[in-house]
């Protein structure tokens, strides 16, 4: 285990300290300066600026050495050292009891407060800067092609809604990229209210966090939350209001539509919606609408187990829209393999090469907007 170089009780020993190795008998390690996220401690090498050193606390550590006073007695001295040790040691281990596994971390910038951790809780609160990372202004990961993107939360650009109250939006996916769709997240706050999608325009929303209440033409009101959808047909009236916040993810399209094949409004969640048939595949599969005819696009909910993947090398003429709601893993895009993780949203042009395998230790689950039921002449 290793004790933070910041914390203060230690600061006197690194003041004199610049050899990488050993020190007065103690053994020195290097340490990443303190990290803005709760990433795990990474290790540099010796003559990196960035990095300092740290100590093994398994060893006494050597109070006497920034205790030591000239002009006392060695009796008092002694007592005073033993004084100061009791302090010093006590002290330490009460630091170390509150400091978890990770000696190299320091708080989460990026906690917003929310005590409970709820379902999706990654996606609204995002790594934003890996600590092996944070040296690096401008970096990103953020990807932009003429056949997929890779859009990262520290990315993210939100702006008030159009049309929407108390509510920010950042657009992830839109037509400027050659998608038929658009995808955005719509934050919203107290006492927001939503505007309706452009003219023939159908709508699926999702509940990332928080909660809000649907309300319909004919005034029927359903409450959703985290996990929670709802599909809206186009020209069809309806609000979404917020009391508390919330984040929701949005899609809109212009609706294909077929001749007296209306499709209508949809409220559910995912938890209740059966497991699918996957032949030849390993993930679990639960569709948000219906596969009928009438419908010109479908939400999938795709959940994979660390170490399982996509066992298609899939090339198709279907668009996507993927929101990774849990885990982490590998995206493979035409010749690009991109690290991702909750979060991170991906937009997929047809025919691009795509494959995923599921890495870390937790489930991946994600969202996919991908469009059916018509023919693509
Ligand atoms: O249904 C799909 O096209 C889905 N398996 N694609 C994907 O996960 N990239
Ligand atoms: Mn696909």
């Amino acid at each position: 285990m290793l004790q933070n170089v910041w914390d203060p009780l230690f600061l006197p020993n690194i003041l004199v300290t610049n050899s990488p190795t050993i020190q007065d008998g103690h053994k020195w390690m290097l340490c990443q300066q303190p990290s803005f996220s709760s990433q795990s401690p990474n290790f540099g090498t010796a003559h990196s600026p960035n990095f300092s050193y740290s100590r093994r606390n398994t060893e006494q550590t050597s109070i006497t050495r920034f205790s030591r006073s000239p002009s006392l007695p060695p009796s008092r001295r002694l007592t005073m050292n033993h004084a100061l040790a009791i302090i010093f040691t006590t002290l330490s281990l009460l630091k170390m009891a509150v400091a978890e596994e990770e000696f190299c971390s320091a708080p989460s910038i990026v906690d917003s407060g929310s005590n409970s951790k709820h379902l999706y809780w990654k996606v609204t609160n995002p790594t934003l800067s890996p600590s092996h990372l944070q040296d690096l202004p401008g970096f990103t990961r953020s990807v932009y092609k003429r056949d997929h993107a890779l859009i990262t939360p520290e990315s993210h650009v939100f702006s008030p809604l159009p049309e929407w109250t108390m509510t920010l939006g950042a657009y992830l996916i839109t037509p400027a990229m050659g998608s038929h769709f658009v995808m955005y997240l719509a934050k919203m706050q107290e006492n927001s209210l939503s505007g309706l999608p452009p003219y023939d325009a159908e709508r699926f929303i999702f509940v990332v966090q928080g909660a809000v209440t649907l309300t319909n033409v004919s005034g029927i009101s359903h409450k959703l939350t985290v996990d929670s959808y709802a599909y809206l047909p186009p020209n069809v009236d309806h609000s979404l209001k917020c009391d508390g916040s919330a984040t929701l993810v949005v899609f809109e399209r212009r609706h294909a539509s077929l001749e007296n094949q209306p499709t209508e409004q949809i409220v559910g969640s995912t938890d209740q919606q059966p497991l699918l048939e996957t032949p030849g595949e390993v993930f679990q599969l639960r569709k948000l609408i219906p596969t009928s005819i009438p419908y010109d696009f479908n939400i999938h909910i795709m959940d994979f187990q660390p170490g399982e993947y996509l066992n298609v090398k899939e090339v198709h003429y279907n668009q996507h829209g993927l929101l990774l709601l849990e885990g982490q893993g590998i995206y493979r895009l035409g010749d690009s393999w991109y690290p991702v993780q909750a979060g991170d949203a991906i937009w997929m042009a047809p025919f691009v090469p795509q494959w995923y395998a599921a890495l870390g230790k937790s489930r991946s689950r994600y969202l996919l907007y991908k469009d059916v039921n018509r023919n693509p002449l």
